[in-house]
């Protein structure tokens, strides 16, 4: 068969909160948009017979009355209650729906109730076979994947996105997945606890066509520490500034903590989860145990490399005083940005099986499972000391007096250009994004008792 062009619109939804209006701006602040791969990898898996078209509900309104002929939904946890909304109305007048994504892979059966079809897991593999079947006439519930074979990924088009809405497009991939078994984490039950990499030239390939800044989406770029270090040697040539995701045992290895240096790292995300060792050994978090924190920040600073770090709030053991003396670490360690969050049991994760088995699991809203609301029952706090303790952290921690302070302290060992462009802007970013989550509000109502 010859078939004819098939549109396919593929959106992105989002929150109330968080979507424009017609002819408006983002609400959302740019800083916090960016990568897009998911969309752009399934774009890029389809057959040549198929013109996608990529909707952002961030950026964009979807189009109702569009005259595509296959709608794609791609969404997690927080997003899936607005995902059904769309796929049923689309639904309703004649559309076939087919869903991807972390929340529809994880809660199949739920989803399916909204939709002709699901990819279960990685779109390269299944999308090709979800379109055959299509058009057809003979589209399949589920396609369960098999883990994809990097060496083979299809190149994105960027253009598909709308360039200013978002941080940068020049985001990539070099690596996918990680084996640790951190129990709240969902990317690596994703991927099977497996991590697979790309060919370095292929990496190097990509990278040469985009910007100065890139921002490698790998869940932990040094999870293979020779790769690790033969990619960022590669690297070095190409003058690149880049930033991603790692464990802290990046401050292991000096060779490798320099190479990153050298080949123009200029920040990472780096989940520090807790100061508790108790919490680090209940998540299963058992590459932070037994490490001096403080060091390992001046390590990474000492490199030129600012640090973006995770830590998350619920732990059995944890008390109210949880969120002050987290403070105290973050402020004397002069840790540039920080994501605080609620503990959260993401379907698909251990901990969501743990905890529904325990019972403690009191609310099952998905738009909740956003890192701000509480949503179980923790042990040692009551869910409104650990919501409103949350909410006090980051409202000291982004205070105006706390920004200053730490970018004052910044130019000691970072790069005036760095924070310009990435400390400054992520820090009033996030007291923006906080605000219109009414945090600095919230937090105004903690008290240690
Ligand atoms: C970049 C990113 C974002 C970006 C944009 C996401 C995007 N659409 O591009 C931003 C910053 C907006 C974002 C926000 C949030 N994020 Co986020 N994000 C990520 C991150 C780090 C990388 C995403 C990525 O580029 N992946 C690479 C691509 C290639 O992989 P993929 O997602 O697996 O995509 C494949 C399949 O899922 C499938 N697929 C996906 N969609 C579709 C659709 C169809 C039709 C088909 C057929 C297939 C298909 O095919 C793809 C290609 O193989 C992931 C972690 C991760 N490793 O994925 C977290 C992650 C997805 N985010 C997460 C969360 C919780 C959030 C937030 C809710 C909270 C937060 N972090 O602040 C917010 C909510 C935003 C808001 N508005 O409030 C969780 C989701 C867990 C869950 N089960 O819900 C993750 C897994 C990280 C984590 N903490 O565990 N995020």
């Amino acid at each position: 068969m010859n078939p004819k062009k098939v549109k396919f619109l593929l959106i992105n939804p989002t929150s109330p909160l968080w979507r424009v209006k017609a002819n408006q701006r983002p609400v959302n602040s740019g800083v916090f948009r960016f990568s897009m791969l998911p969309s752009l990898y399934v774009a890029a898996s389809m057959p040549d017979y198929v013109e996608t078209k990529i909707v952002d509900e961030d950026v964009e309104p979807v189009d109702f009355n569009t005259d595509a002929d296959l709608i794609g939904i791609s969404f997690m946890t927080f997003n899936a209650p607005r995902a059904y909304e769309i796929a049923d109305i689309f639904r309703s007048k004649g559309k076939t729906v087919i869903f991807g994504g972390y929340h529809p892979t994880f809660m199949s059966e739920e989803a399916i109730q909204h939709a002709d079809s699901i990819c279960l897991g990685e779109a390269e593999n299944n999308v090709p076979r979800m379109m055959e079947d299509f058009m057809a006439g003979n589209l399949k519930p589920f396609y369960q994947n098999e883990l994809v074979d990097l060496e083979n990924l299809p190149a994105v088009d960027r253009n598909l996105l709308k360039n200013n809405a978002y941080l940068t497009l020049n985001a990539m991939q070099a690596t996918r997945g990680c084996y640790h078994h951190c129990e709240f984490c969902s990317v690596a039950a994703f991927n099977r606890y497996k991590i697979r990499k790309r060919p370095i030239e292929k990496v190097l390939e990509e990278l040469k066509g985009l910007g100065r800044y890139v921002l490698f989406m790998d869940d932990n770029i040094i999870l293979d520490k020779a790769y690790a270090k033969a990619l960022f040697k590669a690297m070095i040539p190409y003058n690149k500034r880049w930033f991603s995701q790692c464990g802290m045992d990046i401050t292991d290895d000096d060779e490798l903590l320099d190479l990153a240096a050298r080949s123009g790292c200029g920040g990472l995300f780096i989940g520090f989860e807790s100061l508790s060792q108790d919490s680090l050994s209940d998540w299963k978090k058992h590459c932070n145990r037994k490490r001096n924190y403080l060091e390992v920040v001046k390590k990474i600073h000492q490199a030129g490399i600012g640090i973006f770090a995770g830590f998350v709030f619920g732990g059995d053991n944890e008390g109210p005083d949880v969120f002050r003396n987290t403070l105290d670490f973050l402020l004397e360690a002069n840790i540039e940005v920080l994501q605080a969050t609620r503990l959260t049991p993401f379907p698909g994760t251990p901990l969501f099986e743990k905890m529904k088995k325990g019972k403690r699991i009191f609310d099952t809203d998905w738009s909740h499972y956003d890192f701000f609301h509480v949503v179980f029952q923790p042990n040692n706090m009551n869910p409104e000391e650990l919501h409103t303790g949350t909410a006090w952290l980051q409202k000291q921690f982004y205070s105006n007096k706390n920004i200053i302070r730490r970018i004052l302290k910044a130019t000691h060992y970072y790069k005036p250009e760095l924070i310009m462009r990435v400390v400054a802007p992520m820090n009033f970013g996030y007291r923006h994004k906080l605000k219109a989550y009414n945090a600095f509000q919230l937090g105004t109502s903690f008290s240690y008792g």
